[in-house]
């Protein structure tokens, strides 16, 4: 029996509450028991989603409204994971857009309807946290007309219907006010609107992998649409591989989704999405398809990555002591096992054998990623990231950012200097009157490193900033780096209280008392902008005068603690972070102080450099 079928994708703007909706959904459609206890924002699944209140991978689920099922891709919505979205969009028909009602479209917003419009996909608009004070439902539907518009949506692309929803009691509304109380009106747009896929379950078989996924009974498990044809339990298929070769198989296990479990099936039509283990090598792209009449699919094309780090073996003393994983040969191994799941990413080798070169679309998918290493046992250093310059036709080329900044009006003074030291352009500015002004500027991709700790500070943790990558421009000339220099330990030793109470009024110490330090490792912020070599190891003189009361109670400041992006947006070019399952430090890359060139030397070459 030929059920009937939506596939659909939800897609927005970081945090305008696309899991919290899929929650909604999954709840009303009965999915879970009725004594069932589900997490808030369930499809947030593994341990960094949960900690950061974000999604980071796109997941699939499903669900039965009446007789359809619909199949859901939930999306992460932070610009760095562009690279899933337009992965989930190969899988689906239509897609959901969700808008902040108070927010309104944002830059990732643009971009993932810039994706589906391309792709031809039908959205329904959802404006969803109507029930926020500051709610501006009316303008932001404008808005959202106005940006169809800019990205020259076509007359009938433009026939969107528009629904209001508080995902968070999960009630959808055809018109605002409209009585409504459950999300029936969504479901019935889903099924009206949303075209049924097309395919044929009679043709031959073509199933795009589209994602993969990993089981300890399993394996490794591809999911994927099946565009044509119908896939079978035990049926012998062939994979065509990326590059063209093809490799026969058979299929050994089959499920299809169904809320958060995966049913066990013996065969899938064409038009749903299956999950299927028993393929070792399969890679993200390629086609499982007939072996007699193969029809493999359009390779999936992803914009390509903007920012680079160097990912190198841990060369400190301190090295070996806390991870499982050191060695150049393990970094390898598993950033070759990231690049079968994560497409938006790449590795380069180095100059040398120990190092790599992980592209990536910036700085938080990077961190993730060096994050989730760490949790698995892996020692590391990282270095400064850099933007990948192009040279085309012998110009030499970088990224540029379309950059929305958001702030209380007292602020707009200050973030215009920060963001004119970066080589920022001011293109529009929108003052809702709410207090609150918007700043819209292009800014070259290496102006955005640091720029969020820096903005936060300049606004006391106020400004709101989101960006997207823009296209490619002229390279614009060096930027300032950091103009702060650093406090280097000069010695191996163990942090004394009284070595930083010495030392705290020199700048922001990074480290507190009885803390492992080795020469050339960083514990703290100079306030000037020559990096200062200190022994924070200094043990009090024993004298035989009795101490005075003032230095028996040595009173330190707190230090800064500083997480790993924090770490990765302070470090310059001369500097690394070392990673380890249980230390983030900062270290100068040459750690001998005699050897080590002097940082105030290269701010000044930098500055003085013409542009
Ligand atoms: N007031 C209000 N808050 C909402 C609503 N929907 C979601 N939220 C809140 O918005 C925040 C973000 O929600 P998420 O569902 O994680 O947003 P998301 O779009 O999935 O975020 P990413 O996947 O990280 O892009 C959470 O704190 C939700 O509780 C709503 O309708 N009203
Ligand atoms: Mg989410």
């Amino acid at each position: 029996m030929a059920q009937s079928i939506r596939n659909i994708a939800i897609i927005a703007h970081v945090d305008h509450g696309k899991t919290t909706l899929v929650d909604a959904m999954l709840r009303q459609s009965g999915i879970f028991r009725a004594n069932q206890i589900v997490a808030e924002r369930v499809m947030d699944s593994n341990d960094l989603e949960r900690e950061r209140g974000i999604t980071i991978l796109a997941k699939n689920t499903a669900l039965f409204y009446h007789d359809t099922k619909i199949n859901i891709v939930d999306t992460p919505g932070h610009s760095d994971f562009g690279g899933e979205v337009e992965r989930a969009l190969r899988m689906v028909d239509g897609v959901l857009l969700l808008v902040d009602a108070s927010e309104g479209p944002l830059p990732q917003t643009r971009y993932v309807l810039q994706k589906a419009l391309q792709a031809h996909l039908p959205p329904i608009i959802v404006l969803n946290k109507i029930d926020r004070t500051d709610a501006r439902t009316k303008e932001v539907l404008d808005e959202i007309y106005d940006l169809f518009i800019d990205l020259d949506a076509t007359e009938d692309q433009l026939e969107f219907p528009v629904l209001y929803t508080n995902a968070k009691t999960g009630v959808a509304h055809r018109t605002l006010n409209d009585g409504s109380t459950n999300l029936q009106p969504l479901f019935d747009a889903i099924v009206s609107s949303i075209p049924a896929p097309s395919g044929d379950p009679a043709g031959p078989l073509q199933v795009q992998v589209t994602n993969l996924d990993y089981s300890d009974f399993l394996g490794r498990i591809a999911i994927g649409r099946v565009f044509n044809g119908t896939l079978r339990r035990g049926a012998e298929v062939g994979i065509a591989k990326l590059h063209g070769a093809m490799i026969p198989t058979a299929i050994t296990k089959l499920f299809t989704f169904r809320g958060l479990d995966r049913d066990e099936a013996s065969e899938v039509i064409a038009g749903d999405i299956a999950a299927i283990a028993g393929f070792d090598g399969i890679q993200i792209g390629e086609t499982i398809t007939d072996l007699a009449n193969p029809a493999p699919c359009e390779p999936l094309v992803i914009d390509e990555p903007t920012l680079a780090m160097i990912f190198t073996v841990n060369t400190s003393p301190l090295a070996g002591r806390e991870g499982q994983f050191v060695t150049s040969r393990d970094i390898r191994g598993r950033l070759q096992k990231e690049l079968l799941t994560n497409v938006s990413i790449r590795v380069e080798d180095s100059e040398t054998t120990d190092a790599f070169r992980v592209l990536g679309r910036g700085e938080l998918q990077l961190a993730i990623l060096i994050e989730t290493m760490r949790r698995e046992g892996y020692e590391l250093m990282v270095g400064k990231p850099e933007i990948v310059v192009r040279t085309e036709n012998g110009r030499r080329l970088e990224p540029v950012e379309l950059l929305v900044v958001d702030c209380p009006e007292s602020f707009v003074g200050v973030v215009m200097e920060t963001l004119g030291m970066r080589r920022a352009e001011l293109a529009k500015m929108v003052n809702h009157g709410s207090g609150r002004v918007r700043m819209e500027f292009k800014i070259p991709s290496r102006g955005l490193i640091g720029l969020r700790g820096q903005l936060l500070t300049d606004t006391r943790g106020t400004a709101l900033l989101h960006s997207l990558f823009d296209g490619w421009t002229e390279y614009a000339g060096e930027l300032a780096s950091r103009n702060t220099g650093a406090l280097v330990a000069d010695r191996p030793g163990k942090t004394t209280a009284f070595a930083l109470w010495n030392l705290q009024e020199r700048g922001e110490l990074f480290v507190g008392p009885g803390i492992e330090v080795y020469e050339g490792m960083i514990v703290g912020e100079n306030a000037r902008e020559a990096d200062m070599d200190v022994n924070i190891t200094k043990e009090k003189k024993q004298t035989n005068m009795r101490a005075s009361s003032a230095d028996e109670a040595i009173r330190l400041v707190p230090h800064r603690v500083l997480t790993l992006e924090m770490a990765i947006e302070f470090i310059t070019d001369d500097e690394y972070v070392e990673v380890t399952p249980k230390s983030i430090r900062l270290r100068k890359k040459v750690l001998d102080a005699k050897r080590r060139p002097r940082r105030w030397q290269q701010v000044r070459a930098s500055i003085d450099a013409p542009a």
